[in-house]
């Protein structure tokens, strides 16, 4: 597991150099937009439960089929684990935001994953439409510019989109 200082040090060492100028200037950038990074974790978090409900609202609205008898979310325990799964879904994209790099979610969350759920029967593709609903919501929260100083948020914003597509695409 990385971050964003761990990754480019071990690269560097991997070369047998000094870091480059490049990878300071990057990691520099990393350092000054830590505020911002810190609030775009905060205010995820602490909708997480809000983000999750939506999504969810959403992709059974969207896809029925899904919550009707047979479907793969029909009964409360299939309902329950779906939720789960979005939550913890979430969960890692929020340490991979925190740790500006994707290294967590792909080691401990998406590794594997797609399998997993191709040998359960549930649907990859509902499941990766749950995660696009999960970053249309996580992205309009942390893009709110209420409540915070204003500037420039746009390659965190982006950044935060690439963690969700990464999922996104992984289990789909
Ligand atoms: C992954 N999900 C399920 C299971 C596992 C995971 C291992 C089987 C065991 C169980 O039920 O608990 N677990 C989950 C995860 C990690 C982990 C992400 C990461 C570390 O450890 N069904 C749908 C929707 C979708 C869904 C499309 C959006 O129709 C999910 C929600 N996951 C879903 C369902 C089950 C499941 C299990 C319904 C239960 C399937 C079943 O028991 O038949």
């Amino acid at each position: 597991m990385y971050d964003a200082f761990a990754k480019v040090v071990s690269q560097a060492d991997a070369r047998g150099d000094f870091l480059s100028d490049s990878q300071i200037a990057a990691l520099q950038a990393v350092v000054s937009d830590g505020n911002k990074r810190m609030d775009v974790v905060n205010r995820i978090t602490s909708n997480a439960s809000t983000i999750v409900a939506n999504a969810a609202r959403d992709l059974f609205e969207e896809q029925p089929s899904l919550i009707q008898p047979g479907g793969n979310a029909y009964t409360h325990r299939r309902m329950a684990a779906c939720l789960r799964d979005m939550e913890i879904i979430l969960r890692y994209v929020t340490y991979a935001i925190f740790a500006g790099d994707a290294s967590i979610l792909e080691d401990r969350c998406l590794n594997g994953l797609k399998q997993t759920y191709q040998t359960l029967g549930v649907p990859t593709k509902s499941m990766s439409l749950s995660v696009s609903k999960m970053r249309d919501a996580a992205l309009e929260i942390a893009s709110d510019p209420n409540g915070v100083t204003q500037g420039d948020c746009s390659s965190l914003i982006s950044e935060v989109s690439d963690y969700f597509d990464l999922a996104a695409r992984a289990v789909g």
